[in-house]
């Protein structure tokens, strides 16, 4: 019988099962929900499944799935009993005991041998800057940045995956800086659920987000699940991935770094990440190859625990501070005199509350960022670092995605890529990230279905907004896995609806929050800001990608129909959330 259940795998025809075409569903496609209640994400999103394969996302589907396999097995099982009782009565109980165990796999989650492999690859720092974000060709005729990417970002290994899959082009993260972003999406709990707003404290030896929740993280959630795990680089904020799981694990911190500073004067800051130069020598010693070629060479070996899928993650560096990386990126990266500079206005500033530009004063390493802004020729040295930095660590995921497509895992495996949150190069007079602006907001997120999964919509962009905490819902969602008490507790949804159908409709917008209480709300056009003190922004995303005019100004409102976008929008807002109000009232404006 174990031998029958292999089958299943290799032949198509006993793939018939997944096939979700004829299930019949509920269709709610943009989150018939109010905000604010407690969604279970994989009830949320149901409708139909036109991608051919594509494992059910949500309870009712996967109970159908289960009955289906029920009456697989059963129907495996029978033709298998009668063969085998013609020759003798012991191969008949011994059949017959194998046929139980397996059914009683099959009621708990798909058998382990025919799920998908997980592949989730994290950005540390990048923004939209990669090449199949941006507007080359209008910055080409404006001669200048659109506001959506840069036309000089090189990241070819990101755009293929682009077109295997589909990117989310109105991606957001839950949180503008690493340790709140990277816990939102690893645990698919929001900053005010968790109440983790900031880089500190570290995680508990447990990884414990809240009592009470009892939510795992990801990696766990899936070994649980059956499946075998491991990381690599930065997954959790600071490599803190010890709550994470996974066996094997890759440790690696970011450096090596250089003896004295490259880029910035040692009397600027102190030693440490703030700093950008080609470092180190050779390529061998760059943290983002060595992280790519250890999952390469885990990829390729072979699966020691037996017929297990695995979920493997690893994290990437660059583009974060410090951005060093070998001469060649460097060397490809345009010229200082070439490189194109973001967005500035000089009165850019007037129109925003005086909480903003708080915030943005936070930012860690200011005295650095500042000696950045002191000059153009500065700006345009980081600029082509930050550049040169992401082509860098581009090139170190397309040996992943080479190994992959080289291995047993090449035509069964979904490939998840993000990054977990922006940074402004000089937009809105600032350097670095921590604003709830496009520049630190917007992030690239790509899904690609397995190869196995013919007719499924691929080179597609969704529009619609799409959060990182919805990677959690996901995943578990494609992977067909059972569903657990916890996962009521998730605030993401699942977005395979939108990978079905990348233009269906969706109407909560995706929200990111820095400290409490302050929170940024983008829908298919608009970004409404409400801070912690009441004051807001509005923005206009298709007229202005670059936020330059907050429409709340009141010498510049014009859009009559204003306070109707901002009360659906500001609907969505997080009620009961963790922590006081943070007005942010600790360092002086700027
Ligand atoms: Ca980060
Ligand atoms: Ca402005």
């Amino acid at each position: 019988m174990v031998c029958a259940v292999r089958q299943r795998v290799a032949t198509p025809a006993k793939a018939k099962p997944w096939n979700l075409k004829s299930i019949a569903l509920v269709h709610q496609p943009d989150l018939g929900v109010a905000p604010h209640s407690s969604t279970i994400p994989s009830l949320c999103n149901v409708k139909s499944l036109p991608i051919a394969g594509v494992k059910a996302p949500q309870r009712l589907a996967r109970f159908s799935l289960s009955i289906s396999h029920h009456i697989d097995y059963a129907m495996t099982s029978v033709t298998a009993i009668i063969v085998l009782m013609s020759i003798t009565r012991f191969a008949y109980i011994t059949v017959s005991a194998a046929f139980f165990l397996c059914h009683s796999v099959s009621a708990d989650n798909p058998p382990p041998q025919t799920r998908d492999h997980v592949l989730l690859i994290t950005i540390d720092d990048l923004n939209d800057w990669v090449g199949c974000l941006s507007d080359k060709d209008a910055s080409a005729q404006a001669g200048h940045l659109t506001g959506r990417g840069h036309p000089q970002a090189s990241t070819p290994n990101m755009d293929r995956l682009a077109k295997r899959g589909v990117l989310f082009t109105n991606a957001h993260c839950q949180a503008p800086i690493c340790r709140p972003s990277r816990t939102s999406f690893m645990s698919g709990l929001r900053p005010t659920t968790s109440g983790i707003y900031g880089n500190r404290p570290k995680y508990d030896a447990n990884g414990t987000l809240k009592p009470g929740k009892d939510v795992p993280w990801l990696t766990k959630r899936f070994e649980q699940a059956g499946y075998q795990t491991f990381t690599a680089g930065k997954i959790l904020h600071g490599s803190q991935n010890k709550p994470l799981g996974g066996t094997p694990c890759f440790k690696t911190n970011q450096g090596p770094y250089p003896p004295k500073k490259l880029g910035v004067p040692a009397e600027v800051t102190k030693p440490g990440v703030w700093d950008f130069g080609v470092y180190p020598k050779t390529e061998k010693e760059y943290t983002d190859l060595r992280i790519a070629r250890w999952t390469a060479g885990n990829i390729n070996k072979p699966n020691k625990s037996g017929d297990k899928p695995r979920f493997m993650a690893l994290g990437f560096y660059n583009p974060h501070l410090p951005l060093f990386a070998p001469k060649k990126w460097f060397d490809a990266a345009p010229s200082q005199k070439d490189v194109l500079l973001a967005a500035m206005r000089g009165d850019d500033m007037d129109d925003l509350p005086a909480i903003a530009k708080r915030i943005a004063s936070r930012v860690s390493f200011a005295a650095p960022a500042a000696w950045v802004r002191e000059t153009e020729d500065r700006l345009r040295l980081l600029t082509q670092a930050y550049l040169a930095c992401t082509s860098a660590m581009d090139d170190s995921l397309g040996e992943v995605i080479d190994a992959l497509d080289k291995s047993d895992m090449a035509n069964n495996t979904w490939i998840i890529v993000l990054s977990d949150h922006g940074w402004h190069l000089g937009e809105k007079n600032h350097i670095a990230k921590q604003t709830l602006w496009t520049r630190s907001t917007r992030v690239p997120l790509i899904i690609v279905p397995p190869k196995r999964l013919k007719g499924t919509p691929r080179g597609k962009r969704c529009e619609r907004p799409a959060e990182l905490l919805d990677v959690y819902p996901t995943l578990i969602d494609v992977a067909g896995i059972k569903p657990i008490k916890s996962d009521k507790h998730l605030d993401g949804l699942s977005l395979l609806p939108w990978i079905n159908n990348p233009a269906a409709e969706k109407k909560r917008p995706a929200i990111t929050t820095i400290y409490s209480h302050n929170h940024s709300l983008v829908g298919d056009r608009y970004r409404y800001t409400r801070y912690a003190d009441g004051s807001e922004e509005l923005y206009d995303r298709f007229n202005d990608p670059h936020e330059f005019d907050n429409l709340i100004d009141p010498l510049k409102t014009t859009d009559k129909n204003q306070q109707a976008i901002i009360k659906e929008l500001a609907a969505w807002i997080p009620s009961n959330e963790v922590g006081p109000p943070d007005l942010v009232d600790d360092r002086v404006k700027r």
